[in-house]
This record gives structure tokens, sequence and C-alpha cells, in this order.
């Protein structure tokens, strides 16, 4: 597995100098972000992104993510023409030897939480998500707005467009994102890039909104109808975990083959649809990281891995969940579970 670390560019409070420090790391994982969703990501960009990562002995290996234009999602006429923009982006991150490509489809709202600092019992804090909380929010308020957000919107379009999705069951969206990946998988294997979707986060429904990269029927379904090795997931453990009926190790071996980024994360269950991110370590919270890397290496997984959302430590401040250290912690913590699986196929 090859470790990787997000970073989000030079305006990231975390930097590469940083990173490079954390033993083992080999990957950065980032994006262009600069650009409207949609737009075309030029080659130019995305090789000056390329080089200053190189410059510091590290490797894109990763992007997260290039975004989905709503229209695609909502299934609107002129998808198409954001398809076709879709897939030029691909051919040029393929020109610059770009492998793998994370995205989500997740109407309108990325990650979700309530909220940014809850303490934890060590005195640190971090993400949590309480739904009776969040069922009381209107998301077109101001009263939430999270970092993983695209507010680019215009308050009168973002009213719109939930209005309109109160008309796009899951079925639909589902319909949706095979329509968008009819068209894109073939580019993708045209150009050898490995497309690795995001689950939805929290792995339900919210504001009335649908979701659905939620559960192993899903992937398995979304696997099938565009059966090709291009069309993979990003198996982000955090995410499916968050739901107590996933079974994260049932989901690994259904989707075996498929699984072509890792984010590595650990929440803990607080209740009915309630969880807190918690440490990576397994004792902390509900989701076992050495159960399911090993499972990982028993699968063959050999590509990127990250550690995912960390708690804030130490008196760090920053952007909620991609601070510095707790990253880190959980870096060097996945590093020694991955060592031991390897001393132990050794045996
Ligand atoms: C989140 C998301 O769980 C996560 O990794 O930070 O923002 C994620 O990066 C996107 O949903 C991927 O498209
Ligand atoms: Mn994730």
């Amino acid at each position: 597995m090859e470790m990787s670390f997000r970073w989000y560019g030079s305006d990231d409070p975390v930097t590469l100098d940083h990173i490079k420090q954390i033993p083992g790391m080999k990957g950065i994982v980032s994006a262009i972000y600069d650009l409207p969703v949609g737009e075309v990501w030029p080659y130019e960009k995305i090789i000056n992104l390329k080089q200053s990562i190189e410059a510091k002995g590290l490797r894109l290996n990763v992007i997260e993510s290039v975004p989905v234009h709503e229209d695609i999602k909502l299934g609107r006429d002129t998808r198409d023409h954001w398809i076709e923009n879709y897939k030029k982006t691909l051919i040029n991150l393929a020109k610059a030897e770009i492998r793998t490509v994370c995205y989500n489809f997740m109407p309108v709202f990325d990650w979700t939480r309530s909220e940014l600092q809850a303490s934890l019992p060590d005195g640190s804090n971090s993400l949590l998500y309480n739904e009776e909380k969040v069922v009381n929010i209107d998301p077109i308020s101001g009263e939430l707005e999270l970092p993983g957000w695209d507010l680019s919107y215009q308050t009168s379009d973002l009213r719109q467009i939930i209005e309109e999705y109160q008309k796009v069951s899951e079925e639909q969206l589902m319909e949706n994102l095979i329509y968008f990946l009819e068209r894109v998988i073939p580019a993708a294997e045209a150009e050898d890039v490995l497309m690795a979707i995001h689950p939805d986060d929290p792995p339900w429904g919210i504001f009335g909104l649908p979701r659905i990269m939620t559960s192993k029927e899903n992937i398995v379904y979304m696997l099938k109808q565009v059966d090709s090795r291009h069309n993979g997931i990003t198996f982000c453990t955090g995410s499916y975990g968050a739901n107590p009926d996933n079974n994260l190790l049932e989901m690994l071996e259904a989707a075996e083959g498929r699984i072509h980024f890792v984010h590595a994360r650990n929440v803990k269950w607080l209740g009915e649809r309630s969880f807190q991110e918690t440490s990576h370590l397994a004792s902390d919270g509900s989701i076992n990281l050495p159960v399911i890397l090993r499972k990982l290496s028993q699968l063959g997984f050999e590509g990127p891995i990250r550690p995912d959302h960390g708690r804030m430590i130490w008196g760090e401040e920053g952007r909620p969940g991609y601070g510095l250290y707790d990253r880190a912690l959980g870096a060097a913590y996945i590093n020694g579970i991955i060592d031991l699986l390897h001393v132990q196929k050794e045996d």
C-alpha cells in the first residue's frame, strides 16, 4: 500500500515539508482548487501541481476530487456538455501520468457534521454528527457552513437546486450515476485512469436529499452496471462505518479488485445516526483498522491509502479534520499495522 496524505495546495497550513517528515510518506492526494466545478482542468495547471510536489520528493498519486457538476447528478439536459468536460480533464490528468481519481456523487453537500470541534475525553476535539441537530438545520440559512461544501452557488440557485432534488429519487440518482459512468469509464479505460467513487458521508440521506453510495448492495449494483476495473471505489472506513449496519469486511470482499483508494479513519457510534470521529486506534472507536487492513492485504490491495480526518490535538488550529498532528499519528499507526502484516506474510 502506498502511504499518502491529503494536501490542499499552497494555501494549506500543513506544508509539504511537514508531510515529508512523516515516516513512510510517499504520496500526495490533492486537486486543483481554483477552477469552477465542471470546467476542464488545463494540463498546465496539473503539471505545475505535480512538479511542485515532486520537487519535495513526494508523488502526486491521487486526485481528490474531480468534482461532478450538479447538472450531471440532477440528470439535466445540459449534462452531456459537463460529461465531455470531465473526460477532457481525465485525458489531461493521464497526460500528466496521474492514474487514480477520487470523486463523489453527493447532491450539493459533501461531508456533513453538526459540530466541528466537539470535545473528546482526552481534551482534544473532533468532528461530530448528531442527526437530531442536523434535521433542525436549514442548509441554505448559512447557520451551518462546512469546509467540504462548495458554497460558490448563489443562495437562490441553491434553493432551486435543492427543490429540483425533491423530484430525484435514490433510484433516479443511481441511474444518473450510471449514465455518467457509461460515458466516462470508456475514456478512463482508454487513458488508464482508475475512477474511485467516495461514499456519501454520512451514508444516508440528509436535508431531504437522496444519497446512494451508502451500502454494499449499492456498491455491488454500481460496479456491475458498468463492469470495468476502471470503475471502482474509494473505501472510506469512517464514511461507510458510520452506519453500524454496514459490515465493512463483507463490503471489502464484495468490491474485490475494484478498490482503488483507501481512506482510513475511525468513528465512535454514539447512538442512532450519531457518531464522533476519534483517533485511528481501534480501541478508541467503533472501527477496527487492523482487521480492515488485514482484509485489504488478503484481497491483494496495493494501492494508495491515506489517514482520513484526524482530531485536533496539541493546540493545533486549522482546517477541521485536516490538521497535521493527528493525521500523522494515524499514518504511523497504519504503517505499523502494514509492517506487521508483511512480517506475518513472510512467516
Ligand atoms: C471527505 C470528503 O471523507 C472525506 O474524505 O473529506 O471531502 C471527500 O474528500 C470527498 O467527498 C471525496 O470526493
Ligand atoms: Mn473519506
